[in-house]
């Protein structure tokens, strides 16, 4: 009896635990879902539902001239009776065979027109034009590409042509809208000055680009061939979407509006200049369309002719400008919490990093150490003495950043506040009568208008040490929000009817808010040393440009699995898109990620462009050290191994300063021509050389990699795979073994092996040179030096070597730049290097050679002599190991097996 009481008790006490366990997972996983009816749709947009319908056009061209290398003509409308009115359309040209194209109301049409707003600082001054000639009738060429012009029954259309095949067609459904403020307007009337637009992607089912959204990178149609709607459109608006969802065609923080098609012969892409809120529906089929419905804004496309992924990366670069070389701790592993409690807290971290010998080079501080949310002030409980925990960091060759948002808190006192009110420095309610206000983490807020160069002038100027009192130079920044948030605004942002400097409405130029804060928190890190350093700063925001002042991240991810693969594509799609300083938060940002998780994202992230952990307020503490001896073990390995290859992540860094390639890039980027790359978007390459395969799957023994045609080591163990022509091989993976990573045959890999605290103490460590030989018993590789944190390498202040393996020689030479060069006009780096390093090379580590009885080794001393000597070899496991040959980095050298 009494057992049997005893008994049922147990039951309803398992069944109240199961109940309660299931109800906190409802509850816990209701918390973590994005509260679509906070976002509009297409439809709820009255531009965007007009023009997603069936609103065509029949224009065609008329009254046609080349002048001066520019193309001119007028869009009549044949249709009688239509609402369509003429228009100008306007073709120029610049290098590289790229097409501008503008379309505008025709101003003599007889129609009062508000001035639409032209963008500014996004394309570089660098930039030069090309005459554009007719060389037939209807046919524009700039002597590398060609447009041509046709008129049909229907309206026109434009096809641009790459050696001679076309690769995208302008208005071949015609989509041509460029709505006027006088004759659309009715009472659904919500924007001023809608355009709609199509391109077709010849041959293309694969379309990329359009960052950011939480999507594969091969985005798929939105429409399917015979227009019926699959889903919402993909939406170029920057928001602050809480908790976002995968596969969610709705954009989140960034916005860079490049698209382009690649086949197997080619690459060709649009990039449209425009901030305005934008809508792009990709049309299915046997070839993908798009639908480009802006909600105001001028009709701006710049045509990339390609013709390969990488070509289109340059021609971004082009156009809006490569990413500076950043500093080199910046490359390095960061912490980052929201939010370290206080000054002992972040010295018990520090010191816990030490203790565990894992490397970190910087520590970020959120929100919570400022005196009320108020930006360039401390918390004087909490933080009172800013100044010495910087110093503290430095001493160790460590950093630290704070946070700093666009919204300014109201409250009288706070001298922001003070000189923004009295200066007139915020963006204006829609009337103009006062500051816009909104509600923010400080309660009641305004906005700088970063729009105004006035203002990004006083902004910048805040950030000297003068001003943000307890920085140092040792203290860098974090630009969050600047989408921008506002929690009390329409979609959480900011009123489209906002006034900013210029009369121009916020709907003109939302998407550029956070670029325009980018630019001036730059300016300021430059102005607060005179130029001596080089800006660290990371957005959460950015539109095309922002490469050239920020670094970025993929904003509030969760420690799920699904997030830890999809922020693959996501960084990707930036990368691609012009914007190669990217990562993702490592562990995910909301929740608490299961060990497994957690070193599985530490594995990858160490191989991200941006490497940074961080969690959201309510998590648990993660710091590496909290989930056990073995795990902590794991997760120095992967970050060690970041360590390891900064020298390679610098050296790619610096070339892409001038190259305007991504650091790390998907495969197709590489392997245009294998069509099997086109759908990889689950591992990638950084630079040319390692293909990384992160693992996602939870238990995961074994993983499936793709190897691009050629040969491939395992990086850790030079284990060799011919991959033939392409193939998939399976590879055994566990916590242990960490994550498929591969080098290139044919590459030659600068890595330093001593683990140190911080990249700053690995600046005289010896290098290890990593030569993977491809199917001729080749490989080349290159190293580039500096201070790692002045401009002085623009005056020769570096080292750039080259390094050569061919008839079983292995050489080191002086580096040219010159090929590197993108855009001669926008080059800064004098190709003349003179910088003195006393490194040498401790290790060459071959893959892919035969045992040598023999190996000689010739260079030149400091002095000048001729040395000749036999290092000490090693041969094991077909990896060749040559000991200690203690060769001086920028001594030129002959190695050779005998
Ligand atoms: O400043 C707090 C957080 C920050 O930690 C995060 O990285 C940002 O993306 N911030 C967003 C604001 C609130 C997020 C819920």
């Amino acid at each position: 009896m009494n057992t049997n009481k005893q008994t049922a008790g147990l039951r309803l006490v398992v069944v109240g635990v199961v109940l309660a366990v299931v109800l906190m997972t409802t509850l816990f996983h209701s918390t973590f879902a994005m509260d679509k009816s906070k976002f509009e749709n297409c439809d709820q947009k009255g531009f965007c539902k007009r023009l997603r319908g069936s609103k065509k056009s029949s224009y065609i061209i008329s009254s046609q001239k080349v002048e001066n290398g520019v193309f001119t003509a007028t869009l009549e409308n044949k249709e009688e009776g239509s609402t369509f009115d003429p228009l100008t359309l306007v073709i120029e040209s610049y290098e590289n065979g790229i097409f501008r194209m503008k379309i505008q109301e025709k101003v003599d049409a007889g129609v009062t027109l508000k001035n639409r707003y032209n963008v500014k600082d996004v394309i570089v001054d660098s930039v030069a034009k090309v005459p554009i000639s007719e060389s037939k009738q209807n046919v524009l060429t700039n002597g590398n590409s060609d447009l041509v012009l046709e008129n049909r029954d229907d309206g026109f259309k434009i096809t641009f042509k790459v050696n001679g095949e076309d690769v995208i067609v302008f208005n071949e459904k015609n989509l041509l809208v460029v709505e006027n403020v006088l004759r659309e307007k009715n009472e659904n009337y919500d924007g001023e000055s809608a355009l709609g637009m199509d391109f077709t992607y010849v041959g293309s089912t694969n379309l990329y680009g359009l960052p950011e959204r939480a999507m594969r990178l091969s985005l798929p149609p939105t429409k399917d061939a015979d227009n019926n709607i699959l889903t919402e459109p993909y939406r170029l608006y920057n928001l602050d979407i809480f908790e976002y969802e995968l596969n969610n065609p709705i954009g989140l923080y960034g916005v860079i509006p490049l698209l382009y098609g690649i086949t197997s012969k080619s690459a060709a892409g649009v990039f449209v200049l425009n901030p305005s809120e934008t809508f792009v529906d990709i049309i299915g089929g046997s070839q993908y369309s798009s639908h480009w419905i802006s909600e105001t804004g001028v009709l701006d496309v710049f045509f990339l002719p390609g013709p390969s992924p990488k070509s289109i990366a340059k021609q971004m670069a082009y156009l809006t400008g490569t990413a500076p070389l950043p500093q080199r701790f910046s490359l390095g592993h960061h912490q980052c919490r929201w939010n370290y409690k206080d000054e002992e807290d972040v010295r018990n971290v520090n010191q816990k990093f030490d203790e565990y010998d894992i490397p970190y080079d910087v520590l970020w501080l959120d929100i919570e150490h400022t005196d009320g949310k108020k930006y360039f002030t401390w918390d004087s409980h909490t933080f009172p003495t800013p100044k010495r925990m910087q110093e503290d960091l430095a001493s160790k060759g460590r950093k630290m950043v704070t946070i700093s948002d666009p919204h300014i808190k109201r409250e009288n006192g706070y001298f922001v506040h003070d000189e923004a009110t009295r200066n007139g420095y915020y963006v204006k309610n829609s009337d103009g009568t006062a500051d816009y206000e909104g509600h923010c983490w400080p309660g009641s807020s305004s906005w700088l208008d970063y729009i105004n160069p006035v203002v990004r002038e006083y902004y910048a100027d805040l950030y000297s040490f003068s001003k943000y009192e307890g920085s140092t130079e040792n203290l860098y920044t974090w630009i969050d929000m600047n989408e921008p948030s506002v929690f009390s605004g329409p979609e959480i942002t900011m009123d489209k009817n906002a006034l900013h400097h210029g009369d121009l409405r916020h709907r003109e130029v939302h998407n550029m808010y956070g670029f325009y804060q980018s630019v001036a928190t730059n300016l300021g890190h430059i102005k607060r040393r005179n130029g001596e350093d080089r800006p660290f700063i990371l957005t959460r925001s950015l539109f095309a440009g922002s490469q050239r002042y920020v670094a970025k991240w993929t904003g509030d991810n969760m420690a799920e699995w699904s997030h830890l693969d999809i922020a693959q594509p996501m960084i990707l799609a930036l990368s691609i898109s012009g914007m190669p300083f990217v990562g993702a938060d490592v562990g995910g940002f909301f929740g608490n990620p299961e060990e497994e998780l957690l070193v599985r994202w530490y594995q990858v992230g160490a191989f991200y462009p941006f490497f940074r952990a961080h969690a959201h307020i309510e998590t648990k503490r993660r710091e590496p050290w909290l989930f056990g001896d073995h795990n902590t073990q794991l997760i120095r390995k992967a970050i060690a191994r970041r360590y390891t290859l900064l020298p390679l992540y610098y050296t790619i860094a610096f070339e892409s300063m001038l190259t305007g390639e991504p650091y790390v890039r998907p495969l197709f980027m590489e392997y245009p021509n294998d069509a099997t790359t086109f759908n990889v978007d689950d591992s990638f390459l950084v630079g040319t050389d390692l293909l990384v395969k992160p693992v996602v799957q939870k238990g995961a023994s074994d993983i499936l990699v793709y190897l691009p045609r050629g040969v491939w080591y395992d990086y850790e163990t030079g284990q060799k795979f011919d991959a033939g022509r392409g193939k998939n091989v399976s590879i055994a993976t566990s916590l242990d073994l960490s994550i498929p990573v591969f080098q290139r045959g044919g590459s030659i890999l600068p890595t330093q092996q001593r683990l140190r605290r911080s990249s700053q103490q690995m600046v005289k460590d010896p290098f290890t040179l990593t030569v993977a030989l491809n199917r001729k018993g080749e490989a080349l590789g290159t190293l580039y030096l500096d201070d790692g944190s002045t401009f002085n390498y623009r005056n020769g202040d570096y080292v750039y070597r080259q390094f050569s393996f061919s008839n079983n020689e292995l050489k080191a030479v002086k580096g040219d730049i010159s090929p590197l060069i993108l855009n001669t006009r926008s080059n800064t780096v004098d190709s003349n290097q003179n910088r003195k390093v006393d490194n040498i090379i401790e290790r060459i580590v071959i893959y892919g050679a035969s045992k040598p009885s023999s190996i000689s080794l010739q260079y030149a001393s400091h002095d000048g002599v001729d040395l000749l000597m036999s290092p000490e070899f090693t041969f094991e496991n077909n990896v060749l190991t040559i000991r200690k040959p203690q060769i001086p980095i920028t001594a030129d050298f002959v190695l050779k097996l005998n």
